[in-house]
C-alpha cells in the first residue's frame, strides 16, 4: 500500500471512529467487484450499441420497448448471479459500529441488503420490482416474462410493464429523498462511493452535508465530480479500500 493511501487511511478512521452520525452514498463502483457492470461503463456484448443514457428513459422505452424491457431482463440476470463482494460486506460491518449510520444508495441492485445493511434508503429504485407504466399497479414478474421479446401487458389497462427504477426525467422517491436530505443536513461525516457525482439529485447530498461542516471521504479509484469538495480521496476499489478502512478503525 502507497504511503499516501496508508495516512489517509488513519485520518479517515480517525474521523469514523469518532463520528456518532454517518451518511454514506453509493453508486455503482461499489457493486463492480460484484460483476455488476457501473452505468456508464462501456456496455459490453450485444449492449455495446446502445446508450444506457437513452434506454433508461421515458423517451428510450416509448421509441422501443422490447428494446428496454431485454436489456433490464439481462441486467436483472446479472444482479441475481451476483454476490456480495466485501465492500458491501464492510459497510454493513460499519453500521452496526455507528450509532447512527444511514447508506444511501443511487444501485438498483439489492447487494447491500444481502451484505446485511438493514436500512438502506434507494433513491433510484430496484431493478427486481415492476409496475405498470400507464396505471402504476404494481406487477410480479412470471418466468416467461424474462425472455419475452416484448414486456408484458398490465391486466387492468393493457399499458406495458415497465421496471421499478427511476429514469431520467422522474421525480426520485418522495419518502426516501426526504430521509435523504435529513441524513445530509444532520450527519457529521459523509462518505461517497463508486459513484461518478453526475447524476441530480443524488449528486447534492454531499453538497448538503458539507454546506455545514462534515467532512466528506470519497473512495473511488478515478477521481469524479464530487472529488473537489472531498476532504480525503481514498483512490482504490472499494472492495479493498473499505475493508482497509474497517480495520484501520479496529486497529486505533
Ligand atoms: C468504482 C469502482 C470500484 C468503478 N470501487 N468505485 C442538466 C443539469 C443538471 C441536472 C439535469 C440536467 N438535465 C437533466 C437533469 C436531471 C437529471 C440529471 O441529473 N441528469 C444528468 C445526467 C445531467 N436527473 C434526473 O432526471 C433525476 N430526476 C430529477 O431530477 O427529477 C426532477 C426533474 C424532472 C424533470 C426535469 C428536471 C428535473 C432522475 C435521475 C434518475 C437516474 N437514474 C439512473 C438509472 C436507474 C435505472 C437503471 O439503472 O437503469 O440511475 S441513471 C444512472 O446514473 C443510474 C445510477 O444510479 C446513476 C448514477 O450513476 P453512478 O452510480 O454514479 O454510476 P457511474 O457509472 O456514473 O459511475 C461509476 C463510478 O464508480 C465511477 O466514478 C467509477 O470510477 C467508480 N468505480 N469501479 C469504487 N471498484
Ligand atoms: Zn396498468
Amino acid at each position: 500500500m502507497d504511503a499516501e493511501l496508508t495516512r489517509s487511511l488513519a485520518t479517515a478512521a480517525d474521523l469514523l471512529a469518532r463520528a456518532q452520525a454517518v451518511a454514506v452514498l453509493t453508486g455503482a463502483g461499489v457493486s463492480a467487484e460484484s460483476g455488476i457492470s457501473t452505468f456508464r461503463d462501456a456496455q459490453t456484448g450485444l449492449w455495446s450499441h446502445f446508450d444506457p443514457q437513452q434506454l433508461a428513459s421515458q423517451s428510450g422505452f416509448a421509441a422501443n420497448p422490447g428494446l428496454v424491457w431485454r436489456w433490464y431482463m439481462h441486467r436483472l440476470a446479472a444482479v441475481e448471479a451476483a454476490t456480495p463482494n466485501p465492500g458491501h460486506l464492510a459497510l454493513a460491518a460499519l453500521e452496526r459500529q455507528t450509532p447512527h449510520f444511514t447508506l444511501i444508495t443511487q444501485n438498483v441492485d439489492d447487494l447491500h441488503e444481502r451484505a446485511g445493511s438493514t436500512r438502506t434508503l434507494h433513491l433510484h429504485g430496484h431493478i427486481a420490482r415492476f409496475f405498470c407504466n400507464t396505471c402504476q399497479a404494481p406487477y410480479t414478474l412470471h418466468p416467461d416474462d424474462r425472455t419475452a421479446p416484448m414486456p408484458p401487458e398490465c391486466k387492468f389497462c393493457t399499458g406495458y410493464i415497465r421496471p421499478g427504477v427511476v429514469w431520467f426525467g422522474e421525480l426520485l422517491p418522495e419518502r426516501e429523498m426526504w430521509a435523504a436530505w435529513q441524513a445530509a443536513d444532520t450527519c457529521d461525516l459523509f462518505l461517497v462511493i463508486g459513484t461518478s457525482g453526475v447524476v441530480y439529485p443524488a449528486s447534492q447530498l454531499p453538497v448538503r452535508a458539507r454546506r455545514h461542516g462534515a467532512p466528506i471521504i470519497e473512495v473511488n479509484p478515478e477521481p469524479s465530480e464530487l472529488s473537489v469538495m472531498a476532504d480525503i480521496c481514498l483512490r482504490g476499489p472499494s472492495g479493498v479500500v473499505l475493508p482497509q478502512l474497517l480495520m484501520a478503525i479496529r486497529g486505533r
